[in-house]
């Protein structure tokens, strides 16, 4: 024991210093504040290793001995088996210099003309399509069908990928455009749920499964390398969500009149508030954090939609 009669013994002083010292070494090796709360408090999120990504092109050899065309006539064919036994969890994402759209059509020869896909030999139980507001940002759009694609085959599902594209160079409106793909997308087929898709967003976990659920809006990308694998607010509802065609009515679809960058996200969630009952009275579903996972490409603001002040 260190006797401390007056605050500058050099006993005394030298204990301190080495007691500060210690803390922080503990601090630190407990990983912050944040470190220490996980030691302290029982998670239950799952533990995932993203340090070794799967290719993200594994396991559909098989499915091509089904191709050209189902061997099996469509009505003997079993129903998919829930979760896919094709799904490997982490994918490695590559961001930069995606391969050509020839290329991309090479690696998926069993999706068809207009980004169409069916399992060929289960019964599908989900039917997504993909909306993709777009214009001018062609190298996206390629990264987003190489990772996309062969991401939708695995989990099993019945899948058209379409994107909205805004012609001419006026005030982009992102949800406009969704509005517009929905309403496209349903026309050409009895899709079970739309999925709402950023072109600059590319899914690092194939758990994280591109399905509606059955009451609520889904909200998927919420851990993004852009806000460090958090969520930046909770009612952040932006880059990847899902509604059914039900949903998507009961709260009035999306707003028309938000033009240029941003609040149309924060419009969207307002109308499923969990606190907002007098709006439609629903919630938003997410999958755990930890497989919620995407990566954003990185860009700059575009020309034509700068941030909206009236917002
Ligand atoms: N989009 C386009 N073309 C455009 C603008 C937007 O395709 O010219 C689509 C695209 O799908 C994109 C989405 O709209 O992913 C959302 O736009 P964004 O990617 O610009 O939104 P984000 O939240 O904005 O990523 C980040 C702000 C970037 C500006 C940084 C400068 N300070
Ligand atoms: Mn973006």
């Amino acid at each position: 024991m260190v006797y401390c009669g007056r605050v500058l013994d050099s006993p005394c002083t030298l204990a301190l210093l080495v007691g500060f010292q210690f803390a922080f070494v503990l601090y630190f090796s407990l990983g912050g504040f944040r470190g220490l709360v996980s030691v302290l408090v029982h998670s239950t999120e799952p533990e995932i290793d993203y340090s070794r990504p799967h290719d993200v092109y594994t396991n559909l050899t098989s499915l091509l001995l089904h191709h050209p065309g189902p061997s099996v006539p469509e009505q003997q064919l079993r129903d998919c088996i829930l979760p896919s036994p094709l799904l490997v969890g982490p994918v490695s994402v590559h961001l930069s210099s995606p391969p050509s759209l020839e290329k991309i059509k090479e690696k998926n020869p069993l999706v068809t003309l207009g980004g169409h896909y069916r399992p060929p030999d289960c019964e599908p139980r989900h039917h997504t399509a993909i909306v993709v507001p777009y214009r001018n940002r062609q190298t996206h759009l390629r990264a987003l069908l190489y990772h996309l694609h062969p991401f939708l085959q695995r989990q099993q599902v019945h899948y058209g990928i379409y994107i909205v594209h805004q012609s001419g160079n006026s005030t982009f409106n992102r949800a406009k455009l969704l509005n517009v793909g929905v309403r496209e997308a349903l026309k050409e087929e009895d899709w079970s749920c739309i999925f709402l898709h950023d072109v600059d967003l590319l899914p690092e976990n194939d758990h994280n499964t591109y399905t509606c659920h059955p009451q609520y809006p889904t909200h998927l990308s919420i851990a993004m390398d852009k806000f460090r694998y958090r969520l930046p607010y909770s009612q952040y509802f932006g880059g990847v969500s899902a509604v059914t065609p039900e949903q998507y009515l009961k709260m009035n679809g999306f707003p028309n009149q938000y033009w240029g960058w941003g609040g149309e996200d924060d419009d969207i969630a307002a109308r499923h508030r969990r606190d907002q009952v007098r709006l439609s009275g629903m919630k938003i579903m997410r999958p755990p954090l930890a497989i919620g996972h995407y990566k954003m490409i990185k860009h700059k603001g575009d020309q034509g939609n700068e941030q909206n002040p009236r917002r």
